[in-house]
């Protein structure tokens, strides 16, 4: 009989504490309206690509934000500036983090030395314009509204302020991130990554300061796609970096204004991300989908070392108009994750080893008998093997070919461009005045086709002409590189 009870008993608590345990853990009744308020705060801002700590309050406070408007000119690329409407001095704008509950006095203030009033829309706010009817604000002058905090999540800022597409065009927005009032899981690492586009009246590298082009805008036809306000702002010595087996947590956002990004890390895959900021976590991410005004956060695990790229892989921005970011991993190879290159040897489609193989066959090469025929024949295997890099007139693809028109480099010493060819060239050189630092593969073509494709670019695209003979190829190919 006592077993029965002992029994009962024991199903009955543990329903209790399974019904208690559910209770706290999934949801513990937080009502962020209701949240009391203790004590008062001053919140941190950070520059991108920094992040403010996590918040390691327990409790709901009265949270200051102080945001000051700054009318600027900074770099958008190398040689090319951009007079940038910033939230804090730096495009995208500082970094907000509240908790989720939290009374946020928002001051903002317009630098007297500006020319024009602004506002701000938070989409974290719960009310008109989120924020934007309250803090119309002139220059010299500065506004203050509060609002509670009342939905946990990764949201945009910007400025709401007609012409609208105009004050974002010049960079104003950033984000603000509500943290849950249970926190975000810990990681080692947290980054703030912002892509937004330029629409400037010069192309894309045109030198100077550029103004902006309201119709290049409303066509949706930016010159540039950047991320954290500049072309390179997270390369080389200013990438963003973690250690092998770090989790690294990405604030990412998109201030448009018309662009959605397809946000991706080269070499990586997200195991989470909150996509469009919310709650939800999608696992196992390759590209995630960051549209004009919104945001997301990823989580990885950075499992071996190198260089991992960040891009919009619509790929043409990170190529062409500079939505490339590097993350930049230190620590050791791992080759129970990822081997490195194993092989790289002679393919025999026909396989060599199986089937008697006539004797290597010599590919069949027209010699050219003069100048003219060199020049036709190597316009062909320019067409057919430079032109994918160099272009087709030339000019080659700014921060990443160098061009073969007008080249300083080729016309010094024209066995500098055989060499380029039959042995490849890597390391920096410069054409032009340009640095480059790329890596062109040693191509596989017979000394008369070098012959041919040097003489043509010589004779062509305004270089300074000359003939380069098959034997002057197979002296090159001799002595080794020439740079
Ligand atoms: C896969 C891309 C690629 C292809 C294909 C390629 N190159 Fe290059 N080339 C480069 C890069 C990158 C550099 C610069 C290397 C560096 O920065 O050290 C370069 C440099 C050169 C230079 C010296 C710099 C200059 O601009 O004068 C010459 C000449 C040249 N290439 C000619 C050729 C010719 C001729 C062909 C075709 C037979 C060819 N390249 C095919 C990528 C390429
Ligand atoms: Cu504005």
């Amino acid at each position: 009989m006592n077993s029965l009870r002992d029994k009962l008993t024991t199903v009955l608590l543990t329903t209790l504490s399974v019904a208690l345990l559910y209770s706290c853990s999934s949801k513990d009744n937080f009502n962020p309206q209701e949240a009391e308020i203790e004590g008062e705060e001053k919140a941190e801002l950070t520059m991108p690509p920094n992040v403010p700590p996590p918040i390691d309050r327990d409790h709901a406070t009265k949270l200051t934000v102080d945001l000051e408007v700054v009318e600027k000119e900074m770099k958008l690329a190398d040689g090319v500036t951009y007079t940038m409407w910033t939230f804090g001095g730096s495009v995208p704008g500082k970094f907000i983090r509240v908790r989720e509950g939290d009374m946020v006095e928002f001051h903002l203030k317009n630098h007297p030395d500006n020319k024009l009033p602004h506002n701000i829309d938070l989409h974290a706010v719960n009310g008109p314009g989120g924020g934007a009817e309250s803090t119309f604000t002139a220059p010299g002058r500065e506004t203050v509204f509060s609002f509670r905090a009342l939905n946990p999540g990764l949201y945009v800022y910007h400025c709401a302020t007609a012409p609208v597409g105009m004050h974002i065009a010049n960079g104003m927005y950033g984000l603000i991130l509500v943290e849950p009032h249970e926190g975000l899981p810990e990681v080692d690492k947290e980054y703030y990554v912002m892509q937004s586009e330029f629409y400037t009246e010069g192309d894309y590298g045109e030198r100077g300061l550029q103004p902006f082009d309201m119709n290049k805008a409303i066509d949706e036809h930016p010159e540039y796609v950047v991320f954290n306000g500049a072309v390179n702002s997270m390369m080389n010595d200013k990438s963003i970096t973690a250690e092998k087996d770090d989790k690294v947590r990405l604030f990412v956002g998109n201030g448009g204004p018309n662009l959605t990004s397809s946000f991706h890390v080269i070499g990586e895959i997200f195991d989470k991300v909150h996509y469009e900021g919310g709650d939800h976590v999608q696992k196992n991410v390759q590209t995630t989908s960051v549209p004009a005004g919104g945001a997301s956060m990823v989580e990885f695990t950075t499992e071996v070392p190198g260089n991992f790229i960040l891009v919009d892989h619509a790929i043409f921005r990170a190529f062409n108009k500079g939505a490339l970011a590097t993350l930049s991993v230190s620590g050791e190879e791992d080759e129970n994750v990822y081997t490195g290159q194993q092989l790289d040897r002679v393919y025999q489609p026909e396989g060599g080893a199986i089937q008697e193989m006539p004797e290597e066959k010599e590919r069949e090469i027209p010699t050219a008998q003069t100048v003219e025929e060199r020049i036709k024949f190597g316009q062909e295997t320019y067409m057919s093997v430079c032109q994918s890099c160099h272009m087709k007139d030339g000019s080659g693809v700014e921060g990443a070919f160098p061009p073969v028109a007008e080249s300083d480099y080729l016309n010094d010493d024209p066995k500098k461009g055989i060499s380029a060819v039959v042995h490849g060239l890597s390391g920096e050189i410069t054409v032009n005045g340009e640095t480059y630092k790329g890596i062109m593969p040693k191509q596989n073509l017979t000394d008369e086709e070098v012959a041919n494709v040097i003489t043509y670019i010589l004779n062509n695209f305004g270089n300074d002409g000359g003939t380069v003979t098959p034997e002057q190829v197979a002296e090159v190919r001799e002595q080794g590189p020439v740079k």
